[in-house]
């Protein structure tokens, strides 16, 4: 019996999926706090929308022609006009202070963070460079992180979501992300992260995240830059810290074929 039709709006793993209509589970704390703001405001939302359809309806009903035939020309209501006045300004206040603090909170850099990432877009990968483990220029832990073609996916990869090199990351760890492109404007932008940073020619744009679970969590560039699709996927992969030091000695480096 196929019941997948009832569950639409539920995301099972940290990537897009087909037909999704909600949010992706959260990973970071930013992420929980836009969720919880996106519930935040949609509490008014329903608020709003049956008090409205509720006066609505109200209105053509009692003021129906053959109900009302002779309307009177003013109507006062002095309760519903200091109600509808006093209301509509207070609840932007309430949708207005939780959205400034997790805005703030978002634009705060991590002052010291345990790592920094660069993240350089390219038409159409990725580099990644892990700054931290510069001993001198030539020795950069520098590697490039390509779309997996269709044709050569295994099994329970997602189309244009893979890459054959993942950016692995420790988890609950601060993370400094330093995202810039080489080429035309790229995206930084990790749904499960919370994390949608625009890579601009010329500048350095930079983010902090904190990943809380371990887990592979997916993104796609948001701007247009390739021809019909984006073909720069992102993958994080979010590993326990005690595992950090050796998977980082074992796999990266001998990928970049350095050091
Ligand atoms: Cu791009």
């Amino acid at each position: 019996m196929k019941l997948e039709w009832l569950f639409l709006t539920i995301a099972p793993c940290d990537a897009a999926e087909p037909w999704q209509l909600g949010f992706q589970d959260a990973a970071t704390p930013m992420m929980q706090g836009i969720i919880d703001l996106h519930h935040d405001i949609f509490f008014f939302l329903i608020l709003i929308l049956v008090f409205v359809s509720r006066i609505l309806v109200r209105a053509l009903w009692h003021f129906h022609y053959q109900k009302n035939p002779i309307p009177q020309r003013i109507v006062h209501g002095t309760t519903i006009e200091i109600l509808r006045t006093i209301f509509p300004s207070i609840i932007p206040m309430f949708i207005a202070i939780p959205s400034f603090s997790l805005l703030y909170s978002m634009d705060e850099v991590v002052v010291d963070p345990a790592m920094t990432i660069k993240a350089i877009g390219h038409q159409w990968y990725r580099t990644y460079e892990y700054s931290d483990y510069n001993s001198s220029d030539e020795q950069s832990l520098t590697f490039d992180s390509y779309m997996i073609p269709e044709d050569d996916l295994e099994l329970g990869q997602s189309c244009l979501l893979e890459v054959d090199n993942r950016v692995v990351v420790p988890a609950k760890t601060h993370l400094r992300i330093i995202v810039t492109p080489a080429d035309v404007p790229h995206s930084w932008d990790v749904p499960s992260l919370g994390v949608k940073c625009d890579a601009v020619p010329g500048r350095l744009n930079q983010i902090s995240i904190s990943v809380q679970r371990e887990g592979v969590y997916y993104g796609q560039c948001s701007e247009i830059c390739g021809t019909n699709h984006a073909f720069t996927p992102i993958v994080v992969e979010a590993i326990p810290s005690k595992d950090y030091g050796s998977r980082v000695s074992n796999q990266l480096i001998p990928q970049t074929g350095e050091a």
